[in-house]
């Protein structure tokens, strides 16, 4: 019997995070009698509700008054993780490595996407999502000139966590680089030191020309199941290598096409998610690039700018995939391949259900 990675379980190794994930395909297999969820179908029906504190004129739970916004519209979270002044800690663990403290310091914002609750980024137009991409930099851009990390993520659905259905984001600043960040940034410049070429640049041409991972592609952007997934339908958006143009490395080297050309690959991908069980895809997404504020003068060669969708929905839109014993104890395992994934997203349509269902 000869290795067949759709039928015989091995572990793949993710060069981005230093990490192994075990791939069991014949897991799929298995019958399931534990928790389901509750699918999540309510947009689209075009309703306001004053009471939710992201609309806007709503009332927030500090008081402040929502503007009427007719787009994008960012705030300071009211009930923030990082604040921007606090007392300093002493590092008395600094000798020994043991009972380490240090400062952090950052602050929290929260940005609404659209000015209706009922609707999520793939019902949004190109336009509409252009703009969120274009504020997302702008908000990269100023907090990064003090920031050394600008965290961008959405957490979509109940399912993740989300406590408002309003389309929104939150964008987490920090004077240091979050464990994800530091990780991703070492791994990239060891392989740049080590190989002479940047790691995704590489990882991207490779993927194209292999396919079997690409879910879709435009001018500028390729969405892959990443080689080494770990959540059932994860992908990767990464900036297309071109020789007329370096890779971007951060949200705020794109240019004005890969701005728009970005709206596209995310509408197209939450479109394919939509489309998979036929129910508003939950999942949490966000962005990585270098780090930013005391990091800006240093030399970032080795780093490309990219997104990660990470849904937990595994076989229908109410049974998720769950990380717990052996993923919290040992290590990532995932059940269908990679490969298997990025076909089922490829063959989903790029035309949303809903939008089909009203012709
Ligand atoms: P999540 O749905 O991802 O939890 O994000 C909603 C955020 O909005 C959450 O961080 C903030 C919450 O603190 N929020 C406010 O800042 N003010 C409010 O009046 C409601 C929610």
């Amino acid at each position: 019997m000869s290795f067949n990675p759709t039928e015989h379980q091995h572990i793949r190794y993710n060069p981005l995070k230093d990490e192994w994930v075990l791939v069991s395909p014949h897991r799929m297999l298995r019958p399931w009698t534990g928790q389901v969820e509750k699918p999540d179908d309510k947009e689209g029906q075009n309703t306001a509700d004053l009471n939710n504190p992201l609309c806007p004129g709503a009332k927030r739970s500090s008081g402040v008054v929502n503007p009427i916004y007719e787009s994008t519209y960012t705030f300071t979270n009211d009930f923030p993780a990082l604040l921007e002044e606090i007392p300093e800690p002493k590092d008395e663990g600094e000798a020994d490595g043991l009972f380490r403290t240090k400062a952090a310091k950052g602050t929290c914002r929260v940005m609404c996407f659209h000015p209706r609750s009922d609707i999520s980024i793939p019902l949004m137009s190109v336009e509409e999502i252009t703009k969120v991409i274009q504020k997302w930099i702008s908000e990269t851009k100023e907090l990064g000139e003090k920031y050394a990390w600008v965290q961008v993520f959405e957490n979509k659905g109940a399912t993740m966590g989300c406590s408002n259905p309003h389309p929104h984001c939150q964008i987490w600043a920090s004077d240091f680089v979050p464990n994800e960040g530091r990780v991703k940034n070492e791994n990239q410049l060891k392989y740049f030191q080590k190989k002479g070429k940047i790691m995704l640049g590489e990882y991207a041409t490779q993927e194209i020309e292999k396919k079997e991972r690409v879910v879709f592609a435009n001018a500028d952007w390729v969405v892959v199941v990443p080689y080494w997934a770990v959540w059932p339908f994860e992908t990767m958006i990464l900036p297309i290598p071109k020789e007329s143009l370096p890779l971007p490395k951060r949200f705020t080297d794109l240019t004005t096409s890969q701005e728009k050309s970005l709206a596209d690959a995310m509408k197209v991908i939450t479109t394919k998610y939509d489309n998979l069980f036929l129910t508003s895809f939950p999942y949490s997404m966000g962005w990585h690039g270098a780090p930013t504020g005391k990091h800006l003068t240093e030399n970032m060669d080795h780093w490309v700018f990219h997104g990660i969708y990470l849904p937990p929905l595994l076989r229908s839109a109410t049974i998720k995939k769950f990380m717990v014993g052996y993923e919290l104890l040992a290590q990532a395992q995932r059940d269908l391949t990679a490969e298997q994934a990025a076909e089922r997203l490829r063959n989903c349509s790029s035309v949303h259900y809903k939008i089909q269902n009203k012709k």
